[in-house]
């Protein structure tokens, strides 16, 4: 997880920059620590037992470059896993465009909101801001680990950072065009995980929920990739990420600090459900939502609100052989 950080106006702070970095190379001072106080949540469920969830408080401690300003905003957010990125980049927008009802002309409850960036529609990040994996691929390096790019030439330190400013680096850029073409190609190219248990009763029976639920009005399963896609070989590919790409109002509890020009409060990305099940095997946890507050994939459905509280409804009314069928499907996928 990074923690990003900024002014209400959306301007970086002065000494700290867009991000906190809670790590430097030797001799420089970290910037801060971040620090988490959980508060517990009961939800009651229909069936008369008690899920307890846990509301993260974030804070930082250990500043290292003075005091934040009274307006500082603080945005974790999880680092999302990065296999299938070739499909996504390359999606056919229009079929994204179709399903975006952003005044809900329908009255079905569901008004996704389709995010443009330079004309280009937004895929990528927790509020789809991001429309080029390359342009993930150089805003990581230099704000996630700190090499310096083309795009983003400077070191990583602002003007009350002297001995960052003053420290041994790779040259400006570290990171050449070549070698962030390569890595942006690899990531492109990470394979999907298969599904493990497609065809188990449990598994079946709790893909028949996710439509009943409504989960899938915004968890979509399919997408297709363009016909011109880059390179040729992801064109006209049929994929199954279960998201719209489009951000939805998620309620207030999931409301983000960010002040809502850059980015809207409530709203998230639909986030693909593909690979969910082997998170715990490759993290050893299974903490989702932007700010991993939910611990497993029951959790992360109680948080929602906004355009997903009657599916999460469904869920909660729902028996608890229908609630672990329904989160062995999300597994599975
Ligand atoms: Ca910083
Ligand atoms: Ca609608």
């Amino acid at each position: 997880m990074v923690l990003r950080w900024h002014h209400a106006d959306g301007t970086p702070l002065h000494a700290y920059g867009r991000q906190m970095q809670d790590q430097a190379i030797a001799n420089v001072t970290p910037e801060a620590k971040l620090v988490v106080r959980w508060e517990p949540v009961e939800v009651r469920m229909g069936d008369g037992s008690t899920v307890v969830l846990k509301r993260p408080v974030f804070g930082v401690d250990r500043l290292a470059y003075g005091e934040l300003p009274s307006d500082v905003r603080l945005a974790p957010r999880v680092a999302p896993a990065v296999f299938g990125l070739g499909l996504i980049e390359n999606v056919d927008a229009a079929m994204v465009v179709a399903w975006a009802d952003p005044s809900d002309r329908n009255s079905d409850g569901i008004s996704g909101r389709a995010i443009w960036t330079n004309g280009n529609l937004g895929k990528f990040g927790w509020k789809s801001q991001v429309a080029a994996l390359r342009g993930q691929v150089v805003a990581a390096a230099i704000e996630d680990i700190g090499i310096s790019t083309d795009e983003f030439p400077r070191q990583n330190c602002t003007s009350a950072q002297a001995g960052c400013a003053a420290a041994t680096h790779g040259g400006e850029p570290e990171m050449g065009p070549r070698d962030v073409d390569r890595l942006t190609r690899y990531l492109a190219f990470l394979g999907v995980p298969p599904r493990r248990s497609p065809t188990s009763a449990a598994v079946a029976r709790g893909s028949a929920l996710f439509g009943d639920f409504g989960c899938a009005a915004c968890h979509r399963p399919m997408l297709r990739t363009v016909a011109d896609a880059q390179p040729d070989w992801l064109a006209n590919q049929t994929f199954f990420a279960y998201t719209d790409l489009l951000v939805h109002d998620l309620g207030a509890a999931l409301s983000d600090p960010q002040m809502s020009h850059i980015e809207y409060a409530r709203e998230w990305r639909t986030a693909p459900l593909w690979g969910l099940g082997l998170i715990r095997a490759v993290n050893g946890h299974q903490q989702l939502l932007h700010d991993g507050r939910a611990d497993g994939v029951a959790e992360a459905i109680l948080w929602h609100g906004g355009e997903g509280l009657p599916a999460r409804e469904k869920f909660r009314w729902a028996n608890q052989s229908e609630r672990d069928d329904l989160v062995a499907f999300v597994n599975d996928l």
